[in-house]
């Protein structure tokens, strides 16, 4: 009974790994520059963890079949000096790994979050709510109009609170439920929620940023690709959590600038 069990746990181990190793379920493509960084960590982590449990799986597969039908008489022996030494060298060995993989994930991350983006980069304010984005364009004068929470209205269709008869910059920007980007151009996204945790997912572009209440989110890429991809919340934020979506349009510069301007007169 217990060598099928060490048969069966052999199987599973390595009926989990086929799929893994054929890349049965491929990641989306990628569409951003710093993409590749994310799929080589994504790479070295399966690999690392893959190896890391088919090797403790067939441990406890050798050691079940091996020990699990003492015969009688059989002396019971324990490790040299007990358990001390065993722990000290897991700990040591997990705590290697993880440290690793931080440090050569350190690359990707800082690609996304430590450097700062480009000054000619394109500023889009998006704002989070139950359950719904919206975006904001600067306009024309390139400025945002402050955000006034104690104005923001979903009934008047003022999602981010523009006052728009007492701020000058407001008077130019453009809010939408889409948001176009142009292709090959650095975007800076600055993120709002007007009520609690949202999450800004597009898993084409390898970004996935949540928004938090109060704080100033901001996160920068370059897309790739001209296409249409969606855009999801991944934070629980309610019951409608589940239909929280907007999508995303990566378009060459000139039909970027065209939708601008057909946008800008929808206002
Ligand atoms: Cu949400």
């Amino acid at each position: 009974m217990a060598k099928l069990f060490a048969v069966t746990i052999v199987l599973i181990a390595i009926a989990s790994a086929i799929p893994i190793v054929m890349h049965t379920w491929p990641l989306p493509q990628d569409i951003s520059i710093h993409g590749h960084l994310i799929d080589e960590q994504f790479a070295d982590t399966m690999a690392e963890a893959g190896i890391s449990f088919l090797a403790s799986q067939l441990l406890l597969a050798f050691f079940i079949w091996k020990f699990s039908s003492p015969k009688p008489g059989d002396k019971i022996k324990s490790f040299p000096g007990g358990s001390m030494g065993l722990v000290v060298a897991a700990f040591l060995l997990v705590g290697t790994e993880v440290l690793a993989l931080g440090v050569f994930g350190a690359k990707a991350w800082g690609s996304v979050y430590l450097t700062a983006p480009a000054a000619d980069a394109v500023q889009i304010q998006a704002q989070a709510g139950q359950f719904a984005f919206y975006f904001r364009y600067p306009g024309p004068d390139g400025k945002f109009g402050p955000i006034h929470a104690d104005q923001i209205n979903e009934a008047n269709a003022n999602f981010f609170g523009i006052d728009t008869t007492h701020d000058q910059d407001s008077k130019d920007d453009i809010v939408t439920a889409e948001m176009a980007i142009p292709v090959n151009r650095e975007i800076h996204l600055l993120m709002h929620s007007k009520d609690v945790g949202h999450s800004f997912y597009v898993p084409e572009l390898r970004v996935q940023q949540d928004f938090v209440p109060g704080l100033d989110v901001s996160l920068h890429f370059t897309a790739t690709k001209v296409g249409k991809y969606e855009i999801v919340c991944t934070q629980l934020c309610g019951l409608g959590h589940y239909n929280m979506k907007a999508y995303l349009e990566v378009k060459s510069q000139e039909d970027y600038d065209a939708w601008i301007k057909q946008q800008a007169a929808l206002q």
